[in-house]
Parts: C-alpha cells; structure tokens; sequence
C-alpha cells in the first residue's frame, strides 16, 4: 500500500472497500496505538468520498429527511473557490487535504498541533443528523461525522483567561483561486475567519467534523476537517479549519469586517429578527416545494436557549 501523498486518488487507489471500512471501524475502536507503522500509513490520506463508519447519536440527531447527497456537494458556500453555488464543486479538487495539520493554540495550558488523521484516530466519531440553515434563507439537512469540538477543547485545557474560540480556514491562493488578488472573494477579508463564545463551543452540539453522509467529508464541504454550529446561520461553520486559537477578546471575523450590520458575531438563527435586506422568518428547503417557517435557533431552542438567557437577541445578532 504505498499509495499516500498523492495528488488526487479514488478509493480504489488506496485500498478496497471491504478493507477500509474494516480498518476504520478497528481504528475508531480505540486499537491506535497497538498498529504497526505501516498499518497507520496505510489509514492515512482517506480520499474525499471513502466510507467513514461512525455510530448515529440519534438523541443529536433531527428526524427529517436527509437532503440528497447530490445537491449537499453541489450547492455551496465556500468563497475561496468562488461565489456560485457551483464553484466549490468544480475547484475543489484544487485543494489538497494532506499532509494537513490543525494547530490548537492560544489561551491553553497544553497547546497542540494535531495531524489530521491522528486527530480523527484519537477520538470516537459519531454521526449526527444536524439542520443547517444558511443565512440567504435556504436550508438542508445533513449526516455528518465529527467529533464534539468540546472533547478537544478539554485535551488542550483552556486556562481561565480564554473566553472566545476562535477558527482560521487555510490562506492559500494556490489552492483557493477565490483568495487570488483581483478574483472576486465576495469582498471578504481572508483567510476566512469564524468564532465562537468559549460557552457555545463547548456546547454538546458543536461537532469538529470529517465526514458526512457515511463518507470522509468532500473537500466543497470543507475538507478535511469544519465546524458545524446547528443553531447559528450556516457561516459560522468555518470549512477546512488549520488553526483553532483560544482567545479572551471576542474575534473579528471575516463576515463581521465585510459587513458587520449583516452578519453579527452571534448569528443565531432567529425568525424575529429580520437581516437587513430580507425576512429570515422562512426558508426553503433545499429538495421542497414549499418554504417552511424557519424555528428558533434553528430549532434546537431547548439544547441552546439558555446560552442567551438575559441577552438583547436584536442587539446581539
Ligand atoms: N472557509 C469558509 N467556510 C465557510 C464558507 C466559506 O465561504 N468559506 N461558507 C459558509 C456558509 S455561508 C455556509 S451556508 C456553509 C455551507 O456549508 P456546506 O457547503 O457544507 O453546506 O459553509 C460556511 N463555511
Ligand atoms: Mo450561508
């Protein structure tokens, strides 16, 4: 098996099906640590679309109908390969996911630099099915495979200072022609950068997320490794994460410095609050006929609500 490293490879390439799977399903056992180094370079570089196994969390998860697999990796956000929603399928093989590292730093007493696949080996996955609901009014639901961000967030133990938890997307126009000068990025400032309140990311429902669908996540999804916020407009849900920094002043991210009346810090998902240009009290679903009235938080009000108790939700957007 000595295909790793290379440029782009179907799973064919790497090792067959049957075998994988059962690779996987050993190594999300917990059993690392007892392969030889030629079995864990074997588990490296899992190519976009290879089948990942993890256990559905069916307390986490909702119970509508998956959005087809087809339009979750055709209909994209990703502005580094471009403003269409057609865009991230089409570049996305520019990017290469390995070697890829996330460093973990900041406002902790043991800062970390992961390798992406040990990263994956040294926690149990699950699958979720979560609702994600775009800020343009447009929304999907999607299986996806991570890790909650909380797990890593107790390795690295935050130190009292840290209040914000801040997510830098890869800076590399070479791979992301959206970051190119001249090229229209939608006029943000990159890398791409998200954040979140230390509280809300240690919430059980932030997922670190590798996979959806029962495959390594595609890189137009955010390869090989985003955060997933359910009950905040899809945005805050930074793709193809290399920095991970525990901070004590609230970050200024990339939505924010673009367009701050339009995308808040907060960015819960909020019926009553209109954004600037359009009502968010509907959405459509992506695959549906009809527009469905958009929930509370997304929905997920009795997981989250109490995160906000007490705080202006129309000041704080
Ligand atoms: N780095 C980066 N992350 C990003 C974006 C982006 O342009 N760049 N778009 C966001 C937006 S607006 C949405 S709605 C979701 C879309 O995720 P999906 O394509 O996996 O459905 O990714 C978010 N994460
Ligand atoms: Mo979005």
């Amino acid at each position: 098996m000595l295909i790793r490293r290379a440029e782009r490879f179907k799973a064919s390439d790497v090792t067959d099906e049957t075998l994988y799977l059962n690779r996987r399903a050993f190594i999300a056992g917990g059993a690392a640590v007892a392969l030889g180094a030629s079995d864990v370079a074997d588990a490296a570089a899992p190519p976009a679309g290879a089948p990942l196994k993890a256990e559905r969390n069916e307390a986490l998860s909702v119970k509508d109908a998956a959005t087809k697999l087809e339009s979750a990796t055709t209909y994209n956000n990703f502005y580094e390969f471009g403003v269409n929603k057609d865009d991230p399928a089409r570049e996305a093989h520019r990017l290469k996911t390995r070697p890829w590292t996330v460093k973990v730093e900041g406002l902790v007493h043991k800062p970390k630099t992961y390798d992406i696949d040990d990263l994956v080996r040294a926690f149990t996955l699950e699958e979720r099915v979560y609702a994600l609901r775009c800020v343009e009014a447009w929304s999907m639901v999607i299986p996806w495979i991570g890790v909650p961000l909380s797990a890593l967030l107790k390795q690295v133990e935050p130190t009292s200072q840290a209040k914000f938890v801040e997510f830098t997307t890869l800076l590399d126009p070479a791979q992301f022609p959206g970051q190119k000068p001249g090229f229209f990025g939608g006029g943000l400032d990159w890398p791409y950068v998200e954040g979140l309140r230390l509280d809300e990311a240690l919430h059980p429902l932030t997922l670190l997320t590798v996979g959806m669908y029962g495959q390594v996540l595609p890189n137009q999804n955010g390869a090989p490794i985003r955060v997933v916020v359910p009950w905040k407009y899809g945005f805050k849900s930074a793709k193809s994460i290399v920095r991970i920094r525990l901070v004590s002043e609230q970050p200024k991210t990339a939505w924010e410095k673009a367009a701050s009346q339009e995308y808040g810090f907060y960015s819960n998902v909020n019926p009553n609050v209109s954004h600037p240009r359009w009502s968010q009290a509907t959405e459509r679903r992506i695959g549906e006929f009809r527009r469905r009235p958009t929930l509370m938080f997304n929905g997920y009000a009795d997981q989250v609500g109490s995160l906000y108790t007490g705080m202006d939700l129309k000041k704080y957007y």
